[in-house]
């Protein structure tokens, strides 16, 4: 395979780590003694984590342990989507764990924790890592999203890690796969497995984190590459001046992406959906905001401008919410009878016919594409598929149609033109950003200081992220401490709480305060390309997402 000249170029960048991650091994010392809480629904996250619960937040400093130079055999495992710097998260973990000892061994498990049951692995030696430091993607073992959840599947987890002696295993996920680390690092400590489980912040949805987890990895150099295409349009909108582009924007259930591309592009338009949910607005309600601003610039002879909105805002607007709750409940009670079903329009029929009226009503009113598209089968952690609802188009068939009454009722002589994009996959194997490519180096070799510590059921914790890479503070924080109890295929599970955006918080603060201007005027604002050499006020800088909550605080 031939190298592009920035892939030879990113081989030789050595990322930046914490400072007592820099020490020698036997220097690195873990405390901690003050007992967690589950962030809600304590008493039954405590009844199911049993021997995880309550541990303490772990931070490392200068010190001595010579059992961190214990030789150890890990496992790796990459789950669910792609984010940028996944690959650097297991070179630091593969460098950490030979500055312990030159004989531990790392082992790969391929294709996501499917890979873990079936023993499907791979030794990851000093030539393989090599050829994917500072690369994106996931390919180095490629990804999955099987979720470990039946009595066999944990067996064989056990299995696995007892037959191939492992000392722990390290999951790179988002909040379900690591909501499924921390129930294998249960069932390790039940069944007296000695395998620690370490998990590790990945998702450029950026909804895995809080006070210890100041940022998942991916989310800049995602958000990055979205806002570098998002500026292009703009400018393109701005000089073509014939468009409305409408660009659906990945992130799951947040609208982190959307708020901060918003930041970064200054878009006319960009829905959060938390605030949809919070004023409770309806989608003809959401349409007509955007309406508004469409014959506001129309009126200003400004026939073009920028809309975005978030992936999930779907499930976020009230009627949609109960609608996909209901369907996500029947058609977790009638698989069956569904699966049996091998045409869309029985499929419409049979789910049509077994909603209350009200909802049968609305779902009947939806294009035939979103009513297909809405009971799509759901994702191994029970949730809709939402990459692959193409709200935006809904969005723009409303308002051509509000526009059209607007018309003939004299209150709208602009033109509307429409384009729709959907920036998601575009953006998650990207080159990490310099940000993500240190921090995920950090975060890998701090998962290793866990391991070597002696300690499981963690998430590797990397903070203080605002300032130069040799201060941030790196440590552990207890999955259970992230953990309440939420409803998923129909029954109540224990899950790490997603991280919305907060509408009192100072990144959607700096949007609200601008968003009047930007909606009639063309204030855009263009990013560029992510850049990995120059002056550390261009390459090095954080999402402004992250500047905004430090600055809050
Ligand atoms: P994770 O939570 O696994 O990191 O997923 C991120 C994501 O990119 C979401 O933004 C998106 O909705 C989803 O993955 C798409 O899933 P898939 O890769 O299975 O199409």
């Amino acid at each position: 395979m031939s190298l592009s000249p920035l892939q030879k170029v990113r081989y030789g960048y050595q990322p930046k780590l914490p400072a007592v991650l820099q020490l020698n091994a036997a220097s690195i010392a873990g405390s901690g003694n003050q007992p967690t809480a589950a962030v809600a629904d304590q008493d039954s996250v405590q009844a199911i984590f049993v021997h995880q619960y309550g541990k303490p937040l772990i931070s490392f400093s200068q010190g001595s342990n010579p059992a961190m130079t214990r030789a150890l055999t890990v496992g790796v495992i990459l789950s669910g989507g792609q984010a940028p710097g996944g690959h650097n998260v297991i070179a630091g973990l593969f460098d950490g764990l030979k500055k312990g000892n030159k004989d531990s061994v790392l082992i790969g498990f391929r294709g996501g924790p499917g890979g873990l049951t079936d023993d499907n692995s791979v030794e990851l030696t000093a030539a393989i890592i090599d050829e994917y430091r500072n690369t994106g993607g996931f390919d180095i073992i490629g990804s999955g999203r099987t979720k470990i959840e039946t009595p066999e599947q944990f067996a064989k987890s056990a299995a696995v890690a007892k037959a191939r002696k492992l000392d722990a295993v390290v999951v790179i996920g988002g909040d379900d796969s690591n909501t499924n680390a921390a129930l294998l690092a249960e069932y390790f400590a039940a069944n007296t497995v000695p395998c620690a489980v370490i998990g590790v912040p990945k998702t450029i949805d950026g909804d895995l984190k809080n006070e210890y987890i100041e940022a998942s990895f991916g989310f800049d150099t995602a958000t990055k590459t979205y806002s570098e295409l998002i500026g292009n349009i703009e400018r393109d909108a701005a000089s073509a001046r014939k468009y409305w582009h409408f660009i659906k924007l990945m992130g799951r259930s947040a609208s982190h992406i959307a708020l901060e591309c918003a930041l970064q592009c200054q878009p006319n338009v960009c829905l959060i959906s938390e605030e949809v949910e919070e004023k409770k607005l309806t989608l003809a309600a959401v349409c007509n905001e955007i309406c508004d601003s469409i014959v506001a610039r129309a009126a200003k002879g400004m026939n073009f401008g920028v809309v975005l909105v978030p992936e999930g805002l779907i499930e976020f607007i009230p009627e949609f919410k109960t609608l996909i709750s209901s369907l996500n409940d029947l058609l977790a009670a009638k698989a069956e009878a569904y699966a049996a079903l091998n045409d869309n329009s029985a499929r419409i029929a049979f789910v049509s016919q077994l909603l209350d009226a009200e909802l049968s009503k609305l779902y009947g009113s939806l294009p035939q594409d979103i009513q297909l598209q809405l009971i799509m089968d759901r994702d191994p952690h029970g949730n809709v598929q939402v990459s692959r609802i193409e709200t935006e188009k809904l969005i723009v068939s409303i308002v051509e149609s509000r526009l059209s009454e607007l018309k003939k009722n004299g209150k709208y002589s602009g033109k509307f033109s429409s384009q729709t994009h959907f920036f998601g996959y575009e953006g998650r194997c990207a080159f990490p950003s310099n940000f993500d490519a240190d921090y995920c180096y950090s975060l890998g070799m701090n998962a290793w200081a866990l391991i070597a510590g002696g300690y499981s059921g963690y998430l590797s914790s990397v903070r203080n992220l605002e300032k130069p890479a040799s201060q941030w503070q790196a440590g552990g924080i207890p999955l259970t401490m992230m953990m309440n109890i939420e409803r998923r295929h129909g029954s109540d599970k224990p899950v790490i709480k997603k991280a919305l955006v907060e509408l009192d918080g100072a990144p959607f603060q700096a949007f609200a305060a601008k968003r009047a201007q930007w909606a009639v005027e063309t204030s855009y604002r263009f990013p560029g390309a992510i850049q990995y050499y120059g002056p550390a006020e261009i390459c090095d800088q954080p999402t402004e997402t992250l500047k905004l909550e430090k600055a809050g605080k």
